[in-house]
């Protein structure tokens, strides 16, 4: 049951499992706060009343203890809030971990408007338009200060960090379109930053994206950049100089020159970019530029999605996604 549909609760309407959920959760949770509290309220008022000034009532203290009631009022409400611990940290659980399979889209935040990417290469602004029933994550990160994505339908919200790579994830199970906010105060405009979110019937989304389409995907925009900024001049076989290739790194564990190893994950990859010499790689002269302040936000993410798409660590980098 979809309580959204009770325009008494006042609440948005949820357009997912977990937003249903989460529904849920929080009226039962309010329902054992009232019960656990009722009887406070009602025993205050009762002695408020029976041992009011001037009545003739024993006011001593009491022989003998009920240790059963004393126990009893102590660990059934602990029980009672344990199980929404139990509960609470389930949907949490669901709520970080996306599924396999998920499609990822980027969000970047800047002042004040969202630029949302899609694997395919189709960008949109402010608006996002995602499918029925399939997991979406949104990779989000912030070109200026801190902002925070909230979908009130999908009952989600993720700050968007400078510098960082957070996500969210859900899977829309009604079509319609619903409201998405920036929800965390970032200037003049603040209140301008929103957007519409579009959940469509699979074939519609199709018809849109490919509406919508650009020549290029995200992998194949990131190759050309790759080679505009430079980088292929050092990293594609041949190179004069000596780069690690970048083939088969992502996702995989690169060796540190300090010795220890690290995932090669979007956040480091970006990090080398934007860094190279924070964290050095083994076994090469750390002779790569810094690219910071001059590929936005919007160009790293194709960047990367080139990088990932390079296949198994003996393959040429040919930009060609590896199935
Ligand atoms: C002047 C040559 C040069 C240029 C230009 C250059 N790099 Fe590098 N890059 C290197 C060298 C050398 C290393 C390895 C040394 C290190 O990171 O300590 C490296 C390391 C990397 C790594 C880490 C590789 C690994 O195995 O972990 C990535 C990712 C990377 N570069 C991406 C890029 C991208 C993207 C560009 C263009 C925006 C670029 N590089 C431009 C020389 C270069
Ligand atoms: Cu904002």
């Amino acid at each position: 049951m979809n309580l959204s549909q009770y325009p008494l609760l006042l609440w948005p309407p949820a357009a997912s499992a977990i937003a249903q959920e989460t529904d849920w959760l929080i009226l039962a949770w309010t329902a054992l706060a009232l019960l656990l509290v009722a009887p406070v309220f009602v025993g205050m008022t009762w002695f408020a009343f029976h041992f009011r000034a001037g009545r003739n009532v024993h006011r001593g203290v009491r022989e003998g203890r009920n240790h059963l009631l004393e126990v009893g009022w102590m660990v059934i409400p602990f029980v009672l809030t344990l199980i929404f611990f139990a509960w609470g940290a389930r949907v949490f659980d669901e709520d970080w971990h996306p599924p396999a399979g998920a499609t990822e889209i980027h969000a970047i935040g800047r002042q004040w408007m969202w630029k949302f990417q899609h694997p395919g290469g189709q960008s949109e602004i402010n608006d996002l338009h995602v499918p029925l029933g399939q997991p979406i994550v949104i990779s989000e990160i912030s070109q200026d200060v801190i902002h925070s994505l909230y979908i009130p339908a999908m009952r989600i919200q993720m700050e968007t960090l400078p510098d960082r790579y957070t996500r969210l994830w859900f899977k829309a199970d009604r079509p319609g379109v619903y409201r998405m906010f920036c929800s965390e105060y970032c200037g003049t405009d603040h209140s301008k930053m929103d957007g519409e979110l579009y959940v469509m019937k699979p074939a519609d989304y199709e018809a849109w994206l490919a509406h919508a389409g650009t020549a290029d995907s995200l992998a194949a925009e990131g190759k050309v950049l790759f080679s505009s900024y430079g980088c292929a001049g050092c990293h594609l076989p041949g190179a004069t100089v000596r780069a690690p290739s970048l083939a088969g790194v992502y996702g995989n564990p690169v060796p540190m020159a300090d010795g220890g190893t690290i995932v090669a994950d979007d956040s480091y990859i970006r990090d080398k970019i934007l860094d190279p010499d924070a964290r050095k790689v083994a076994g090469y002269k750390q002779i790569m530029p810094s690219f910071k302040g001059q590929i936005p936000e919007d160009r790293l993410v194709p960047l990367i999605a080139y990088i990932k798409s390079l296949g198994a660590p003996n393959a040429e980098p040919n930009g060609e996604p590896t199935p």
